[in-house]
């Protein structure tokens, strides 16, 4: 059945966020106006836009690395993720995070995490704390194949299993941790044999077609509200840059295998089967298209802006036991 022409839109317009978002952050990194590492999300847009329409602000997501799709497709504010990435004083955490650090409490943005397989045990414990509190809120986190190669996937898996936890593991699996391919890393070969493993109701979907992500983590999540325990969608998807954003690492992942992901570019591909249903006009997709993009300009404007915090404040807000 064909979505109704508002969620068709809606999807179409985060994507497109995202990518603008992320064309304005790699330009900027490799231009040397911004330091640190970044994770691009291009060529995963769809993963992010098709879970979190079916989330509200009371539901939490976790993010891993490759967070700026996740934050952006929950609702973070866009300005303030901007500021934080250029590490000025406006940024979500003051500018002292940066890309792999940004968190939106207010729309249930829990975290970016920079350390693989983070997020999944802290995901763990906020879908313990929606299912103790008993108001079918839910929780989802984002992570990679690499991750599920790490000792807290499995124990986050358990945990979710034993206690019918309201949470979603969404893995992006874009096939590779850095250049390592997940065929040569992961000792199960087909990632769904480990939620398998562990009794959790699993799919697999093709992750760049956003109306496929969106309808398999519809029923999953309409699952965890009906309070029938975790699921485990994992997502196949591709990035398009090196594993991180820079001039001067190698991609050793095959040419034409990148060549051939990027022909299924999930944000092109969506808009002109808009177009072709008729979803969209082209007038209404060319306004559509310059409001991202205003949004993207008014982000940096406002991180522009924005001054550097002072090293005074250096230790304020840092916690140490
Ligand atoms: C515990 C830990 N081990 C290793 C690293 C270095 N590292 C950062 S990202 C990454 C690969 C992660 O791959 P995956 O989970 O598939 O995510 P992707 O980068 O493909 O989105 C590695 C090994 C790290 N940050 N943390
Ligand atoms: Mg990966």
């Amino acid at each position: 059945m064909e979505l109704d022409k508002k969620t068709q839109a809606g999807l179409y317009e985060t994507m497109l966020t995202i990518r603008r978002f992320e064309e304005h952050v790699a330009r900027e990194v490799f231009d040397g106006h911004i330091v640190g590492f970044a994770h691009s999300y291009i060529g995963q847009e769809a993963v992010a836009a098709g879970v979190c329409r079916h989330l509200t602000v009371k539901d939490k997501i976790v993010s891993n690395h490759r967070g700026h799709g996740h934050c952006i497709a929950k609702g973070a504010d866009v300005n303030r993720m901007m500021a934080e990435i250029y590490g000025k004083k406006d940024g979500c955490c003051k500018g002292k995070g940066g890309s792999m650090h940004i968190a939106d409490f207010g729309v249930g943005m829990l975290g970016a995490d920079g350390i693989v397989g983070a997020g999944l045990p802290i995901s763990t414990g906020a879908a313990l704390a929606a299912k103790l509190e008993g108001k079918k809120n839910v929780a989802v986190v984002f992570f990679g194949d690499g991750a599920c190669n790490e000792g807290e996937f499995h124990e986050s898996l358990n945990l979710a299993g034993i206690w019918k936890l309201p949470l979603l593991f969404v893995c992006e699996n874009n096939g590779y941790g850095v250049n390592t391919p997940a065929s040569y890393a992961m000792a199960a070969g087909d990632i769904t044999r480990i939620p398998e493993a562990y009794h959790i109701a699993n799919a697999t979907v093709e992750g760049n077609d956003v109306e496929a992500v969106y309808e398999a983590a519809g029923a999953a999540i309409e699952r965890l509200r009906r309070g029938e325990g975790p699921c485990f969608l994992e997502c196949k998807t591709y990035r398009w840059h090196t594993h991180f954003l820079s001039k001067d690492i190698e991609d050793l992942r095959p040419k034409g295998e990148i060549a051939a992901w990027k022909e299924r570019c999930p944000v092109a591909t969506y808009a002109d089967k808009l177009l072709r249903r008729g979803t969209l006009a082209p007038a209404r997709l060319q306004s559509l298209q310059a409001k991202v993009q205003k949004k993207i300009d008014d982000a940096f404007a406002f991180a522009a802006a924005s001054p550097y915090p002072k090293p005074e404040d250096a230790l304020a807000d840092v916690y140490s036991a």
